[in-house]
C-alpha cells in the first residue's frame, strides 16, 4: 500500500504463484484514440485503467466521444475520422507523453482550436520532436520555447502529406505522424534510424486503414474508414518486466505471467534477460487482434553482466532501470549504451536509477548515453530514496528492495499508478 505517498518495501525470502499484469499502456492508448477516430462502437477488454491511459480518455471525452467503463473494459462510441468537436478547454494529457504526441497528430487534422498540456514532468518534456513535422504538413502550433515545450495550441485543418525522417527511433513521433497521415491527401511516411514499437501500425490496419512497412519505412494513406473494433488489450511486457527481473534476483522464486504482449518490437527485456542467464521460458499462445501473446515463467537466477545498445535499445527502452537492478545483482559488469533517449522521459531515468541504486550500495555509474554497473555487491537497505515522480523509477527500486538487508521506503510512489495500479499488492500476493 502506498500512504502518504510512501511505499514502504521489505526484502522477500521468495515469489511464487500465477499472476496477470495490468493491460498494456502503448495498446491500451491507441484504441482510445483509434475507436474515437472510427465509425461504430469499439469494445476494449484489459484496458489499463492507469492514470495515463484514463488521460486519454478524458480527454476524448473533451471532444465529444462517449466512453463507458466498467471494470476494465471500455466502450468507445467513435465519431468517425471527421467527427471530433472543438473542446471547451485545455487537455490534460497528466503525466502521459504518449497522449501529448500522439494526440497532437490527431489535433493537427482538426478543423478547430485546442489547447494541449500536462503536468510538470511533461511540461519539461520535448515537444518540437513532433510538433516540426506536424508544421510540415501545414499544422500551425504555438508552444513555449518555439513549439518545443507544452503548452501547446494547435490550429489544423487539411494537411499535406510529407516523407519524414525521424532523428531517433521513437514510436511517439512516428504514431503522431501517421495519426495526422489520416487527414492528409496521399500517402504519408516515416522512415526512423531504427524500429520503434509498431502497435500503431498494426492497429492502424485493424481497424481498415492502408499501411504499408518496407524496413524502417512506414507509409499511411490518408482518409480511411476506420471501422469500430473489438480489442483484447494484452498485459504490458514492460509491467512484466519488474516481475521479471523479481522472479530472477529473490531466492527461491517462481513465478507464472499470464498473457503477455510478446510483439517482437518489445520483448527485448526477455532476450537481455536470457542472455544474462535467467531462467525464463515463454509459453506463446494464439492471439487474434494483431498483437502476440504468451505466458513467462521465470525462476531465480544466477546472472551475469552483458553490454548491450544500437537496436536493441528501442525494444526496451522502457525496461533499462529494472534491467539495472538485475545488473546490480549479477556478477561482473554490464555495460548500456546508445540510450540517451533516457534522459528525456518522465525523469531523467540515467541519473534518477544511478541516484537510487547508489544510495543502495550499488556500484553504479552514469555514461553519456547509458549505464555501468558492476554488479555482485550486497544491496543496502534502511534508506529513503526518491521515484522522482517517475513510476518505473519507484517499481525499479522497489525490486531491488526485495533483496535489501533491511526494508526501504520509496517516496513519490503514487507515480506506480500511472501504468501499474495494484503492483504492491501483487508482490505481497507473490510473497505470501
Ligand atoms: O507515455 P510516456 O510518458 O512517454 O511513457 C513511457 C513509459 O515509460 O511508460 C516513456 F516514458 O513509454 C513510452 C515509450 O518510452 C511509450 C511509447 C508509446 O506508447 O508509443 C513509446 C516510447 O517512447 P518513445 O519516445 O521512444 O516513442
Amino acid at each position: 500500500m502506498v500512504v502518504n505517498n510512501e511505499l514502504i518495501i521489505e526484502p522477500k525470502k521468495g515469489l511464487n504463484g500465477t499472476v496477470r499484469v495490468p493491460g498494456d499502456k502503448s495498446i491500451s492508448h491507441r484504441a482510445v484514440m483509434l475507436g474515437s477516430l472510427a465509425d461504430g462502437v469499439t469494445r476494449i477488454k484489459g484496458f489499463l485503467m492507469g492514470e495515463d491511459c484514463l488521460s486519454t480518455v478524458r480527454c476524448f471525452q473533451e471532444m465529444g466521444v462517449a466512453a463507458e467503463i466498467n471494470e476494465d473494459n471500455v466502450l468507445v462510441y467513435g465519431k468517425g475520422l471527421h467527427g471530433l468537436s472543438e473542446p471547451q478547454d485545455v487537455l490534460d494529457v497528466g503525466n502521459s507523453g504518449t497522449t501529448i504526441r500522439l494526440m497532437s497528430g490527431i489535433l493537427a487534422g482538426q478543423s478547430f482550436i485546442s489547447v494541449v498540456t500536462g503536468d510538470s514532468s511533461i511540461r519539461k518534456r520535448p515537444m518540437g520532436r513532433v510538433t516540426k513535422p506536424l508544421k510540415e504538413m501545414g499544422a500551425t502550433i504555438l508552444g513555449r520555447q518555439k513549439g518545443e515545450l507544452a503548452p501547446l495550441t494547435i490550429s489544423g485543418g487539411s494537411l499535406r502529406p510529407i516523407s519524414y525522417k525521424t532523428p531517433v527511433a521513437s514510436a511517439q513521433i512516428k504514431s503522431s505522424i501517421l495519426l495526422a497521415g489520416l487527414f492528409a491527401n496521399g500517402w504519408t511516411e516515416v522512415i526512423e534510424p531504427e524500429k520503434s514499437r509498431d502497435h500503431s501500425e498494426r492497429m492502424l490496419r485493424y481497424f481498415g486503414a492502408e499501411v504499408e512497412v518496407d524496413g524502417l519505412a512506414v507509409r499511411i494513406k490518408g482518409h480511411p474508414t476506420l471501422t469500430g473494433r473489438e480489442i483484447q488489450v494484452p498485459g504490458d511486457i514492460s509491467s512484466a518486466a519488474f516481475l521479471l527481473v523479481a522472479g530472477a534476483i529473490v531466492p527461491d522464486s517462481r513465478v507464472v505471467i499470464k498473457d503477455v504482449g510478446l510483439n517482437p518490437t518489445r520483448t527485448g527485456i526477455i532476450d537481455v534477460l536470457k542472455e544474462m542467464g535467467a531462467n525464463l521460458k515463454i509459453i506463446e499462445n494464439t492471439a487474434d487482434t494483431g498483437e502476440p501473446l504468451g505466458d513467462l515463467i521465470v525462476e531465480t537466477s544466477s546472472l551475469q553482466g552483458i553490454e548491450f545498445g544500437g537496436q536493441l535499445i528501442p525494444r526496451l527502452v522502457d525496461e533499462i532501470p529494472v534491467i539495472a537492478v538485475a545488473a546490480a545483482c549479477a556478477g561482473g559488469i554490464t555495460e548500456i549504451r546508445d540510450a540517451a533517449e533516457l534522459k528525456v522521459k518522465e525523469s531523467n531515468r540515467i541519473e534518477a536509477i544511478c541516484q537510487g541504486l547508489q544510495k543502495m550500495g550499488v556500484d553504479i555509474e552514469e555514461l553519456p548515453d547509458g549505464l555501468r554497473i558492476k554488479g555482485g555487491k550486497p544491496i543496502r537497505g534502511g534508506v529513503t530514496l526518491d521515484s522522482q515522480h517517475d513510476h518505473r523509477i519507484a517499481m525499479a527500486l522497489a525490486v531491488a528492495g526485495l533483496v535489501a538487508d533491511k526494508g526501504i521506503t520509496i517516496k513519490n510512489a503514487e507515480a506506480i499508478n500511472v501504468s501499474f495500479p495494484g503492483f504492491k499488492n501483487l508482490l505481497d500476493t507473490l510473497a505470501s
